[in-house]
């Protein structure tokens, strides 16, 4: 059957479309973002949620002449879908494929790119102000989640926006979702009257709320929307996963992030391996020390789900907070719950912790607070690519005085790193990957009680080269040295380090540093700096993250791409001798 989206290549062929055919482009655009999720995984539940808005926005609007800004982007497939990249979204989120959020330079229509939460509104002034400033025409639309509104940034952006009196457009896609069900004073502020006298008391105008499932509502508010001459903000009601009956069925997160599925018999079958991921083995460490000292208590910016904290929020319903897409605030809150007396442990991804580097400088480390990171998603991440690589925790928590800085190998580590952490009378930082736990050899397991200093991996006998690795990484030097005159220390602490270790690692003249974060300013430059204070004479090589954005990818592959690899640490040990 010849469909309609075989002739829309280009939001212009949409607005061509008689209005009648636009329920139909939308069933079209529904069984294809279902099709392409199901083979290679995706964002799937904001997307179906956001199809009846999109098309409406590309009919009222032209892009690119008109700027339209998706807040995070993970809701805009019907926009890619819509906007020339319908035969390559199979790729979507495949080395080389489409990207997984949206991207300038993937697409003109992709105004700003993003895959962090909270930027539209102040990337979509910005663009106005500048438009306006040399005398460019077009409405500038901001696109946002009623999430967004949980986070400092929009309302950032919000007061800016409302006292500046431009024209700009906020569409707020409500779908009472962040991932996990919106938490917060303002989601509930949303509900009848109060959204209207909210915005109007920022000085935009209000219409709504509409059925963002209507596209006749939708249509007559964009238009009025357009027409306007001061900000505005058109409220939207939408259904995250809507048109998919097992994402409408998921209460937890309406088919937010999904693995790659299959429909059988009309049943959902998802291929996930049954073995235990870092951030679930993090989380049952977590759970038994909370059920022995009251004093612990977990903090989630809006990430229950990805940090694996449900379980435990049903537990301890009273001690897990979800404060929203609020890293700062997560940050600082867990600063005043430290100054209280409690334990906070601060779950949060490597990637948005960058977001809240002042508050961990600021509120956490300058007062010497006791308050533990459990830093997730700590390296590559894979198919979500550039946004979310967890790449630079370590350059940026590395230099900040009073924080320790450990890295667990496999799981066995956790919880005496979260026991170390514990017992530490100041900050910490435990950061772990993506992905399951990989299988530690017996005898380097560690015991039950604290963790102190690096750990060797392998002396070797009149060595003639020291691998200091750090994380997972350093099961891939272990194998890497397997058969070689090469000793393998893993750091496990980048800070503070293990002098007496490095002293020793050194001792042979040839060191090689491996680990995933970047190169500058990583555990490389801190051995380097050591070495270089102590004027001790060794030839150092540093292996890790490059000096570029890593896009998405297979991780695995990616790692041996980098050189990160078993193979490459062998052929980089062996270069240096
Ligand atoms: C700074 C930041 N923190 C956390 C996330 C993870 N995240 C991705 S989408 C999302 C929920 C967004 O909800 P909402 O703004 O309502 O948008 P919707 O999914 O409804 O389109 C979150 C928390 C992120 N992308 N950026």
């Amino acid at each position: 059957m010849s469909k309609l989206l075989e002739e829309v290549k280009d939001p212009r062929e949409l607005r061509a479309l008689p209005e009648e055919s636009l329920p139909s482009l939308c069933d079209e655009l529904r069984e294809e973002i279902i099709a392409i999720c199901g083979k290679v995984g995706g964002h799937l539940g904001a997307s179906l949620g956001a199809v009846e808005l999109i098309v409406a926005l590309h009919r009222i609007f032209k892009s690119p002449h008109d700027a339209l800004v998706f807040d995070v982007g993970h809701q805009a497939y019907a926009h890619k879908i819509l906007t020339g990249r319908r035969d390559r979204m199979p790729t979507l989120r495949q080395p080389q494929g489409i990207a997984p959020f949206l991207d300038p330079l993937e697409n003109t229509h992709d105004v700003f790119g993003a895959g962090h939460a909270c930027t539209a509104i102040s990337a979509a002034l910005g663009i106005l102000e500048a438009r306006q400033q040399r005398n460019q025409e077009g409405t500038v639309v901001a696109v946002i989640g009623d999430g967004a509104l949980t986070g400092g940034l929009t309302f950032e952006g919000l007061n800016n926006a409302g006292a500046s009196r431009h024209p700009l457009v906020v569409v707020l896609n409500d779908n009472e979702m962040s991932i996990s069900v919106n938490v917060g004073a303002v989601s509930k502020a949303l509900r009848g009257l109060g959204a209207r006298m909210f915005f109007e008391s920022l000085g935009f105008a209000y219409l709504g709320p509409v059925d963002g499932h209507d596209l006749k509502e939708l249509l007559s508010a964009l238009r009025e929307a357009k027409r306007s001459n001061k900000p505005i903000v058109v409220h939207a009601l939408t259904q995250k996963g809507r048109g998919f009956a097992a994402a409408e069925a998921d209460p937890k997160t309406r088919g937010h992030a999904m693995g790659p599925y299959e429909l059988r018999d009309g049943k959902l079958v998802r291929s996930r391996g049954g073995s235990i991921t870092f951030s679930e083995a993090f989380a049952a460490a977590l759970e038994e020390r909370m059920a022995v000292d009251p004093r612990v208590v977990a903090v989630t910016p809006a990430m229950l789900e990805g940090s694996a904290l449900t379980k435990l929020k049903s537990r301890f319903p009273e001690r897990v907070f979800d404060v929203g897409i609020a890293e700062q605030h997560a940050v600082t809150f867990s600063a005043g719950l430290a100054i209280g007396g409690l334990r906070p442990v601060c779950c949060i991804y490597s990637t948005f912790l960058q977001r809240a580097m002042d508050q961990v400088i600021h509120d956490v480390c300058l007062p010497k607070l006791p308050v533990i990171f459990a830093v997730d998603r700590a390296g590559l991440v894979g198919a979500d690519g550039a946004t979310h690589q967890g790449a630079y925790d370590v350059a940026l928590l590395r230099p900040i005085p009073n924080i320790a800085l450990m890295a667990p190998v496999a799981g066995e580590d956790l919880a005496p790193m979260l026991s170390t952490a514990l017992e530490r009378n100041a900050p910490s930082a435990m950061r772990f990957p993506r992905g399951t736990l990989p299988v530690l050899p017996p005898d380097l397991a560690p015991g039950k009680g604290l963790i102190v200093g690096a750990r060797w991996m392998k002396k070797a006998d009149n060595p003639e080269l020291s691998i200091v690795a750090l994380g997972p990484l350093a099961l891939s030097a272990l194998s890497a040295a397997e058969g070689k005159r090469w000793n393998v220390l893993d750091a496990r602490f980048v800070a503070p380090l293990d002098h007496a270790a490095l002293r020793e690692a050194a001792k042979n003249g040839r060191v090689l540093v491996v680990e995933e974060g970047t190169v500058h300013g990583g555990l490389g430059s801190a051995v380097l700096e050591f070495l270089a204070e102590e004027r001790r004479a060794a030839r150092v090589r540093c292996l890790g993250l490059p000096d570029y954005f890593v896009r998405h990818g297979e991780a695995r592959a990616q790692r041996a791409e980098l050189g990160l690899d078993s193979d490459a640490i062998r052929f980089a040990a062996e270069a240096l001798l």
